[in-house]
């Protein structure tokens, strides 16, 4: 049955993309609005390849988030032919009440569409309009890569990023963290082109990269007490069992030296770590999926979560430039620039974190359900997201975290993370967020596991007073046979 709706959706949106080539090429050139996260930045390398490869004409911005500001400032270009890609969907009444009758809009997205039927002026490419969990069978890239993938010429590369967008939007969900829908139907492609290679291996970031005792201390999912965040308790560990840290060319070893013996002595020590710490995290995320670019000669570049950690860096920091340009297969000083916004990204990770958990009760706003980071832990607002995720990581009695940042104007974002199961029950995190931001007059809406608000500041009192009637309703409903 699925294997059906699949197949039109793929047929679908391959004929989209006929019709976006047709338009831009009769006008000469498109404007192209992607968003400012890993999955955004794919979308954006996919829809660069698939113009380029054609040699049309095009004017790529990469934002935050399609507001009514931004929607304005684009319709006051001359540009009549638009490609949202990753955003859109979420924003079709906006569309239709802004758009001349002169321009056209062309939609690829994965976000649970506002409403179905739309004007004729709008196209919409996204899973949802038949049938498919785009918040877990297919991202925004993905979604991006069947609606150009028959219109490319060369599309080197172009498997890669439909996978490395799911993995950005946190889409391995399945068995070892792995892809799943659509996604896995991209992975396939790819490994029968021979540019795709899938592994099981030890869910470490850096297994190709970086010298094995810094790989496990910046492992934080899972959380490994006493080496997550911890490079002499990292050390220490390694020591024990008798794992050198420098092969015999001096060189420090990393994850893929280790024997076979080694990595299971390596496996089995991680799992007593988490089986006897205070944590959430099960042993069995110690393994995962990992997707491997055999294409690509660069250790840091190989491997599709590093792969994806690198872009979210280059977005969040502020150079989304360079996530395209590596996307499209850009490499040289780029690569450079790219490993340097990695480190300050990481750093700055681990120190807002280090500084939300040194003080707890100043920053932190203990619920019955969830766990709020206030506002005045002063998050920067790209970086508010991430820190939920790790936060939630790290904290075993929680279902959800709710991170507050402050944005000019006013305003607040709130971007929120939730468990998929936790006690037998699951939330549905992107209808807590919209009817909390509602109750506070602001806009929010998003995923299961992954959504985001925008509202007032003074208006937070009321948005989590909703957010926290919305989750116990939601919990009382699966109590009376509703989804678990
Ligand atoms: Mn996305």
């Amino acid at each position: 049955m699925s294997k059906e709706k699949e197949d039109l959706f793929i047929k679908y949106s391959s004929e989209i993309g006929k019709t976006i080539l047709e338009e831009a090429e009769s006008e000469g050139v498109i404007r192209c609005i992607s968003h400012l996260d890993t999955d955004g930045l794919c979308s954006a390398g996919l829809a660069s390849m698939f113009l380029l490869e054609n040699e049309v004409k095009f004017h790529l911005t990469i934002i935050k988030q399609l507001t009514p500001g931004a929607l304005k400032e684009i319709l006051r270009e001359k540009y009549r032919a638009l490609l949202l890609l990753d955003l859109g969907s979420g924003q079709l009444d906006l569309l239709e009440k802004k758009l001349p009758v002169d321009r056209k809009v062309f939609i690829v997205d994965h976000h649970p569409p506002e409403k179905e039927r739309v004007n004729v002026n709008i196209h919409q490419v996204n899973p949802y309009m038949f049938g498919l969990d785009g918040s877990i069978h297919l991202s925004g890239s993905g979604t991006a890569y069947f609606t150009f993938k028959d219109q490319l010429r060369r599309g080197e590369g172009a498997e890669w990023l439909g996978i490395v967008g799911a993995i950005g939007d946190q889409q391995d969900k399945s068995e070892y963290s792995s892809l799943s829908g659509l996604n896995s139907e991209i992975v396939k492609i790819g490994i029968e082109k021979g540019i795709i290679k899938e592994e099981i291996d030890l869910n470490i970031f850096g297994r190709f990269s970086r010298p094995l005792h810094k790989a496990l201390e910046y492992t934080f999912q899972p959380y490994i007490p006493g080496i997550s965040g911890d490079e002499v308790g990292a050390v220490t560990l390694l020591r024990d069992i008798g794992v050198e840290l420098k092969g015999v060319n001096g060189d420090w070893r990393k994850l893929s030296d280790l024997t076979d013996e080694e990595k299971k002595k390596l496996t089995e020590k991680i799992i007593e770590r988490i089986m006897h710490g205070e944590t959430f995290s099960r042993p069995s995320e110690i393994l995962a999926m990992h997707y491997v670019n055999l294409k690509e000669e660069l250790n840091t570049l190989r491997d599709a979560r590093e792969f994806s950690t690198i872009l979210n860096a280059c977005g969040k920091l502020g150079r989304p430039d360079v996530g395209v340009l590596l996307c499209l297969g850009v490499r040289g000083e780029i690569v450079g620039e790219a490993e340097e916004l990695l480190i300050e990204y990481r750093k700055t990770l681990a120190d807002y974190l280090n500084k939300i958990l040194s003080f707890p009760n100043k920053y932190l706003v203990k619920k019955e359900e969830f766990i709020v980071i206030s506002p005045k832990a002063e998050i920067r607002d790209t970086l508010i997201g991430p820190v939920s995720s790790i936060l939630l990581s790290q904290l075993a009695e929680k279902r959800v975290v709710i991170g507050v940042s402050r944005v000019d104007e006013g305003k607040l974002k709130i971007s929120g993370r939730a468990r998929g199961d936790f006690k037998g029950k699951s939330i549905d995190l992107g209808l807590a967020l919209r009817e909390g931001a509602k109750a506070a007059k602001g806009i929010g809406g998003g995923h299961r596991m992954a959504a985001g608000a925008e509202i007032k500041q003074n208006k937070l009192g009321e948005f989590i007073k909703a957010l926290e009637e919305n989750i116990k309703k939601q919990l009382a409903e699966g109590d009376n046979g509703g989804e678990p």
